[in-house]
């Protein structure tokens, strides 16, 4: 929030590599004006940067939007989008216009945010009326349309904008705890103008309010869930062996912010998305980190290569069959984000398989509830002893179904291969948690539930480690190299930052 000098990869296009921005870099890409293109047949608008020449995006160009989002999970209804598409014209977007192209409805994860941004430009709304209740301990708002939001004091004076209370430069609170009262109550409230109100604190201290400011702020339960889904994009969109793989060109996503946005997006409600056409060599996932921000490091390098190895100190590294796993559970913060960029691929066996393991789970939960909530309580000993990158003795509990406090699925910890021989719990519950695990286990691996897929040179499987567990059949050994990945992790909180800040650039929000 609020950060003046962004950090951000920057892309050069002559060389073709990234190199690190620092705060001066000007990056030539991020000045060009951002476009919202409005597709008169469908009335869907998306964001876009304009080419080097200036020029609107091609019809190509927005075809190629239409089509790489998987169709029929982001339908949002075409008259929406058109009032979508009105606001964001009449708000004056700059380099806003229509093209003409038809298409299907549906544009995906852009679509709520571009409702979002309208909300937001068209949240002008004015403050009717406020006034202190509950013995000065909340502040009520009144809105011009008709609604009301209440503010509890004690978050307005912890929330102060003022200079003293708050560091702009850095968008965080300079107010110290210590000195927040938290049974404060006001001194006065006033409407300072139709957009802000103005507080005065029994101390004089005094603060201001802006009108939008606070409305994104209400606390009523929509508006909190208006502002969560917007920061974390909870939605998921379940799958099975139906899966239409997301796909898109790897080279569109690491130049075009509008594709690199939808690439995350889809990542994140999906759980994958293939890049296909990278060049057939080691370092893709190198550019593909500098893209996003940068890689995860673990005991196995910056980026590891999967492939049958002499001595092999992990399981991957051999022709093996590898079962349905979750890579990583040993680490008590598991990599969020995996990435497997297929160098060589083997004629014989090798075939890809995955499954969304928050759908499986929330069917196993349904079929057997006991199996679920051993699987979702028992703490499961990993352990990890070797060298690579360098010598590691790595230890770790984790429940194969991680839940939070509301039993949502949020994580899968499950990698058979890594389950230590050591199992600290009771011997009378050991027999109880294998026939849970059998029944996941039969659940991951049923038609119904799994994909199967081979990879190609030159394609890249991005996936949510934490969703979705992957595994690949077994190929013949040979005495030389037939089949290579290199792999990579990133952590989500470096991929939903990038996928932010693309959002703000695409869409052009504040
Ligand atoms: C791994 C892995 C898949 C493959 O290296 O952890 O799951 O297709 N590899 O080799
Ligand atoms: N590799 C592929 O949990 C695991 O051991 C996953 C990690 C070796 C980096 C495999
Ligand atoms: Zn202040
Ligand atoms: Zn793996």
């Amino acid at each position: 929030m609020g950060r003046e000098r962004e950090r951000e990869g920057r892309q050069t296009e002559k060389e073709g590599v990234t190199t690190r921005g620092s705060g001066s870099a000007v990056d030539t890409r991020a000045a060009e004006a951002v476009c919202v293109c409005v597709c008169v047949h469908c009335g869907q608008g998306h964001g876009s940067q304009r080419g080097s020449t200036g020029t609107a995006p091609t019809a190509t160009r927005h075809q190629e939007l239409h089509d790489s989002i998987p169709s029929d999970d982001f339908n949002i209804e075409p008259k929406r989008w058109r009032s979508v598409a009105h606001a964001l014209l009449r708000t004056g977007v700059p380099g806003g216009r229509a093209c003409c192209l038809g298409g299907s409805h549906s544009l995906g994860a852009l679509s709520l945010a571009v409702l979002h941004t309208t909300q937001q430009l068209s949240m002008g709304l004015g403050i009717l009326k406020v006034e202190a209740l509950d013995e000065g301990h909340l502040v009520c708002v009144k809105w011009e349309d008709g609604s009301e939001s209440s503010y509890p004091c004690v978050w307005l004076r912890d929330n102060c904008q003022c200079p003293q209370c708050f560091l702009p430069s850095a968008g965080a609170r300079r107010l110290l705890f210590e000195d927040l009262d938290v049974n404060i109550v006001l001194k006065k409230v006033a409407l300072a103008d139709p957009r802000k109100i103005s507080i005065t604190w029994p101390d004089e201290h005094t603060s201001e309010y802006e009108a939008e400011w606070l409305k994104k702020r209400c606390f009523s339960e929509e508006a909190r869930a208006v502002m969560r889904a917007d920061l974390f994009l909870p939605e998921h969109q379940y799958w099975g062996s139906d899966l239409q793989l997301p796909k898109m060109p790897f080279e569109e996503i690491m130049y075009n912010d509008e594709s690199a946005y939808k690439w995350l997006c889809t990542l994140k409600k999906v759980g994958i998305v293939l890049l296909t056409g990278a060049a057939t060599r080691q370092g893709e996932l190198n550019r593909l980190g500098h893209r996003i921000g940068f890689l995860r490091l673990t005991f196995y390098g910056p980026t590891w290569q999967v492939q049958d190895k002499a001595d092999a100190n992990n399981v991957a590294y051999t022709t093996g069959r590898l079962c349905f796993h979750t890579d990583y559970p040993v680490l008590q913060h598991p990599p969020g984000v995996q990435f497997l960029h297929c160098i060589k691929q083997t004629s014989a066996g090798g075939e890809s398989e995955v499954v969304d393991g928050f759908h499986v789970s929330n069917k196993l939960k349904k079929q057997n509830p006991e199996a679920f909530q051993i699987l979702s309580s028992t703490a499961v000993d990993y352990v990890d002893v070797g060298v690579d990158y360098c010598d590691f003795a790595v230890h770790c509990k984790q429940r194969i179904i991680d839940i939070d406090s509301r039993g949502q699925v949020i994580r899968i910890n499950y990698n058979n291969a890594t389950r230590d021989t050591v199992f600290d719990i009771p011997a009378e519950k050991v027999r109880s948690f294998y026939a849970a695990l059998k029944e996941f286990n039969d659940l991951l691996n049923s038609a119904e539930h799994k994909f199967t897929y081979k990879l190609k040179p030159g394609d890249i499987v991005t996936f949510d480690n934490w969703r979705v567990l992957h595994g690949r059949q077994s190929y013949p050994w040979c005495s030389e190299v037939t089949r290579h990945l290199e792999g990579a992790y990133a952590d989500w909180d470096v991929v939903m930052s990038r996928l932010r800040l693309l959002r703000k650039k695409v869409l052009n929000r504040d």
